[in-house]
């Protein structure tokens, strides 16, 4: 009877977040069916917002690591001091012992969208969570593009996007006294600008995702090499991207606490960070991942 108990585990529940997501109690990081089951989950509902688990960064980055290839970040200013892959995000300053960026995301993007290759899934352990003010807007590109009004789909069609970091490259503590000239000139050396067909199908899903980005997204072109920043700009506020006030119906804030973890597929949402304005402390780690696999049978 005893024995029978102590092998007991509280079996994973996924529910419904509302309209968007879904929630995750009872989650086992070590469990390969959990993993199967909450990466079907993310994959069909777009975002996981899974409950009690605090993750040593090691530990965060074994679990992406079952969803796909941890990938570190290109510049080495975020990285945790220990594990290349965790990017980490924070706003305590402790001078040059600083560790992590501040105030990353506040801007309307998916991560890597300017990168031969976007990320398919992201996953975000908060570790210090101011007590408001802090969260994640979203916004679902997969679902944007069915509710796109069908001219504005039509003469989208056909048209490619392109995408940079330019606008959002963090100045480094070794380019104070650079040129910007220079800086620039490595921007664009090492990050060129990447072109994608503006609507393409989700590589996973199948579904169509308008995949753009008001940070990240500079042109959209015609297959005759005509550009429309009208087109553009259409896109981004049928897309609800420049609405300042949050307001827009396909914009959700998700909310976190410590112990939550976020995963999200990132080829059809893009997010957007609300930093706290209070001066609390905030913390968060991340790992994102290639996924070659795809949705498990
Ligand atoms: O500091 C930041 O806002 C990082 C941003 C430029 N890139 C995040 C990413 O994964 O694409
Ligand atoms: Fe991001």
């Amino acid at each position: 009877m005893s024995d029978q108990l102590t092998m007991q585990r509280t079996a994973m529940r996924i529910g419904p977040q509302g309209d968007f997501g879904v929630v995750v109690e009872g989650f086992d990081p070590t469990s390969t069916d959990d993993v199967r089951e909450v990466k079907r989950a993310v994959y069909r509902e777009r975002i996981a917002l899974v409950k009690g688990v605090e993750l040593e960064p090691r530990q965060l980055l074994a679990l992406a690591g079952a969803f796909g290839t941890p990938v570190p970040y290109y510049e080495p200013i975020y990285h945790h001091p220990d594990l290349p892959e965790v990017f980490v995000s924070s706003n305590i300053d402790s001078g040059p012992q600083r560790i992590g960026v501040p105030k990353t995301g506040k801007f309307w993007h998916s991560d890597y969208q300017f990168m031969p290759r976007p990320f398919d899934l992201t996953f975000i352990q908060p570790k210090v969570v101011p007590t408001r003010d802090r969260g994640t807007y979203f916004i679902d590109l997969a679902r944007a593009h069915d509710e796109l009004d069908p001219a504005l789909r039509r003469a989208v069609a056909g048209t490619t996007a392109t995408h940079s970091v330019r606008r959002y490259f963090k100045i480094r503590p070794d380019d104070v006294y650079r040129p910007i000239h220079e800086v620039l000139d490595e921007i664009d050396a090492r990050t060129p600008p990447v072109t994608l067909p503006t609507i393409h199908a989700h590589p996973h899903t199948g579904r169509e995702v308008v995949y753009i980005s008001e940070g990240f997204t500079t042109t959209i072109t015609e297959p005759d090499g005509t550009e429309r920043p009208d087109l553009l700009r259409e896109l981004f506020a049928a897309t609800g991207q420049l609405d300042d006030t949050f307001e827009h119906p396909a914009i959700r804030l998700q909310t976190f606490e410590a112990g939550d973890l976020l995963i999200w597929d990132n080829r059809s949402l893009i997010h957007r960070a609300l930093h706290t304005t209070t001066p609390e402390p905030a913390v968060s780690h991340r790992v994102t991942v290639f996924d070659d696999a795809g949705i498990p049978a």
